[in-house]
């Protein structure tokens, strides 16, 4: 039984890369994801998987209170998108993106950073 466990779990865990590769997924963000940075950032820089389709991709930047530090429209060029941001203060921040990438799939998805003292 726990071997049938084990092989059903490898099984999902492979057809998931599967179907990251074929889809517009962050592979990495500045800041990065769930760090603390000594100062704070004057954008987040996200690179996905694939590239953007920029007219329906877009980001949000909002401090523990739910207020938006971003400064609006995203820069979109290949699989980056940038947003600028307000001054920030200390704190937690969540940084919400959607993304269709150009095979007009559409993702979403959620990471917090924090700015430390
Ligand atoms: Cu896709």
């Amino acid at each position: 039984m726990r071997t049938t466990v084990i092989v059903v779990t490898a099984l999902f865990v492979v057809l998931g890369n599967g179907a990251a590769r074929a889809h517009a997924f962050l592979d990495h963000a500045s800041p990065v994801v769930g760090s603390t940075v000594p100062t704070a950032p004057h954008e987040v820089s996200l690179a996905f998987t694939q590239n953007l389709e920029a007219a329906f991709s877009s980001v949000e930047v909002t401090d523990g209170s739910g207020a938006r530090v971003d400064l609006g429209t995203p820069q979109i060029s290949g699989s980056t998108m940038q947003v600028g941001l307000k001054s920030l203060s200390p704190g937690a921040y969540h940084v919400h993106w959607q993304a269709l990438s150009v095979d007009t799939h559409k993702t979403e998805g959620s990471f917090t950073f924090q700015v430390g003292r």
